[in-house]
C-alpha cells in the first residue's frame, strides 16, 4: 500500500485490505476489539502467503535446487527485515524464528536458565506478568533453586520503580519484565528497568508481545539483552514468533531443541552447532509464516509506526473516556492518556462474560477473562474483566457501538 502523507491514519483505505472486517453476524457487521490477543492480516500478507506456497515452497536446504534458493533467501533475509524492524544492527544472527513469544520465553528460560541459575540466585519478574513469562520463571526457579520476586503494581497500575531498585541487587541475575501489559495498557519504562538490571550485572529480557505491533521499539536504544515478541499480534500469521537476543549471549548458550537443521556436524558420538540463528531453529522452521511476517512488517512501516502508536492511543483515550463516563464501570490501569490501545474493564452487576456474550449478540468481538494473568486479578480483586483492545482498523464509531453494546448489557441486567 502506499504511504499515507497526513498525520493521522487513512483508517478506511486500512480496512480495505481486510475484508474479515466485512463479515456480518446476524445481521450486524463484526466490530474486532480483540486486537490484543491476535490481530487480522491484510490481504498484502495473506498474499505474500498464498503466493510462497503457489510459487516457491521448498525446504529450506540451501543449494540444493532452484526452489529450495528461493526460499532459504527469502526465509533467512526475513530474519533481517525483523531485525532491521526493532533495531537489532546485528542482524539475522540476533534474530530466532521461535513458535511464539511464549517458546521465545521458554527458549531463554530452558537455554540459558537452567545452565546458569542456582541456589542464591534471583529471577525478578513484574506483578503484571503475562503467564508464558510467569509461568515459565517459575519452573526453572524450581528446577535451579532460585528465587522469583516480583516487582509490585501500584493501585494506579504501574511498576513501582522504588520498590524495584530495592529488588534487584548482586543476587539478581535476570529481570524479565512486559515491555506493554496486555491487561492494563501500562507502558513500562523498560530502559529504567535496564539500567538497574545493568547496574548488578543482571541479563534484561523483555515480553515485547504487546509493544512491537504499536509503537516503535529498538532494542538496542533500550539495552535489553533479549526481546520477544508474536508475529500473530502485528498483522502477521500465527505460529510464529521472534527472540532478538545479543550476539555475544546467543554464542555462549546452549541450544534450546535438538536434531536436524541445527547442527554444523554430528558423529555418533558428538555434535557441534550451526552458526546464528539456525543452531536456535531446530527442523524444518517457519518458512512461509517468516517470509509473510517480513511482508507484515513491510505494511506496518508503511502505515507507520508513530502514526499506529497516536491512533491507538486517540482510540484508547477515547474508549476510556466513554467508558468511565457510567459509575458502574471500573477501569483497571493508568489513566487514559497514559496508555496503550486497550481497556480492560468490569461493569457493576454484570459478570465479564455475560457482557462479552452480550456484545457478541451485537457481533463486538471483546475478550472476558484473566488475559493470562491470573496472580494480576488476584492482585485486583477480580476473576475476570473485559477487554477491547484496537488496532490500525478500528474507529471511534466502533467503539460508539461498544458503548452501545454494554448499555444494552446493563438495561438485561438492571
Ligand atoms: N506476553 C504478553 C504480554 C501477551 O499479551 C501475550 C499474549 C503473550 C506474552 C503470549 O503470546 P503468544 O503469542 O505466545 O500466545 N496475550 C494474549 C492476550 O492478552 N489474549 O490472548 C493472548
Amino acid at each position: 500500500m502506499e504511504t499515507q502523507q497526513s498525520d493521522a491514519l487513512d483508517v478506511e483505505r486500512i480496512r480495505e485490505d481486510f475484508p474479515i472486517l466485512q463479515r456480518e453476524f446476524e445481521g450486524n457487521q463484526v466490530v474486532y476489539l480483540d486486537n490484543a490477543a491476535t490481530s487480522q492480516t491484510p490481504d498484502p500478507v495473506v498474499d505474500v502467503i498464498a503466493d510462497y506456497y503457489r510459487k516457491t515452497n521448498a525446504n529450506v536446504h540451501r543449494g540444493l535446487h532452484h526452489l529450495s534458493q528461493e526460499a532459504s533467501i527469502a526465509y533467512e533475509d526475513a530474519h533481517d527485515r525483523l531485525a532491521e524492524f526493532v533495531g537489532a544492527s546485528g542482524g539475522r544472527e540476533e534474530m530466532v524464528f521461535t513458535k511464539n513469544t511464549t517458546e521465545s520465553e521458554n527458549l531463554v528460560a530452558f537455554a540459558w536458565g537452567l545452565n546458569e541459575l542456582g541456589p542464591g540466585d534471583e529471577v525478578v519478574l513484574t506483578e503484571m506478568e503475562h503467564h508464558a513469562s510467569l509461568v515459565t520463571w517459575q519452573q526453572v526457579a524450581k528446577k535451579t533453586g532460585a528465587e522469583v520476586k516480583y516487582i509490585p503494581v501500584t493501585d494506579d497500575g504501574y511498576l513501582d520503580m522504588d520498590a524495584a531498585a530495592e529488588m534487584i541487587t548482586d543476587d539478581t541475575q535476570l529481570v524479565n519484565a512486559v515491555h506493554v501489559s496486555n491487561t492494563l495498557g501500562t507502558v513500562n519504562p523498560v530502559s529504567d528497568l535496564a539500567d538497574l538490571a545493568h547496574d548488578h550485572d543482571a541479563l534484561f529480557f523483555v515480553d515485547g508481545a504487546q509493544a512491537v505491533p504499536n509503537r516503535p521499539v529498538d532494542v538496542e536504544e533500550i539495552d535489553a539483552d533479549f526481546y520477544a515478541f508474536s508475529g500473530h499480534k502485528m498483522l502477521g500469521p500465527t505460529g510464529i514468533g521472534c527472540l532478538y537476543g545479543k550476539k555475544h549471549l546467543l554464542e555462549e548458550m546452549e541450544p534450546y531443541l535438538y536434531g536436524g537443521m541445527m547442527i554444523e556436524r554430528v558423529t555418533f558420538e558428538e555434535s557441534t552447532w550451526a552458526e546464528l540463528p539456525w543452531k536456535f531453529e531446530a527442523g524444518t522452521p517457519v518458512i512461509a509464516q517468516g517470509i509473510a511476517l517480513a511482508a507484515a512488517v513491510d505494511y506496518l512501516e508503511d502505515v507507520g509506526m508513530e502514526r499506529i502508536q497516536r491512533h491507538e492511543e486517540q482510540l484508547s483515550e477515547y474508549a476510556y473516556d466513554r467508558l468511565t463516563e457510567h459509575d458502574d464501570v471500573t477501569v483497571y490501569g493508568p489513566p487514559g492518556d497514559d496508555r496503550v490501545g486497550l481497556v480492560s474493564f468490569t461493569v457493576d452487576d454484570v459478570h465479564a462474560h455475560d457482557l462479552s456474550s452480550i456484545l457478541n449478540d451485537h457481533a463486538v468481538a471483546i475478550r472476558a477473562g484473566d488475559h493470562c494473568t491470573q496472580p494480576l486479578h488476584d492482585k485486583l480483586g477480580v476473576a475476570a474483566t473485559a477487554r477491547a483492545s484496537f488496532y490500525i482498523y478500528n474507529t471511534h464509531e466502533e467503539i460508539d457501538k461498544l458503548v452501545a453494546a454494554i448499555d444494552d448489557a446493563r438495561q438485561l441486567f438492571a
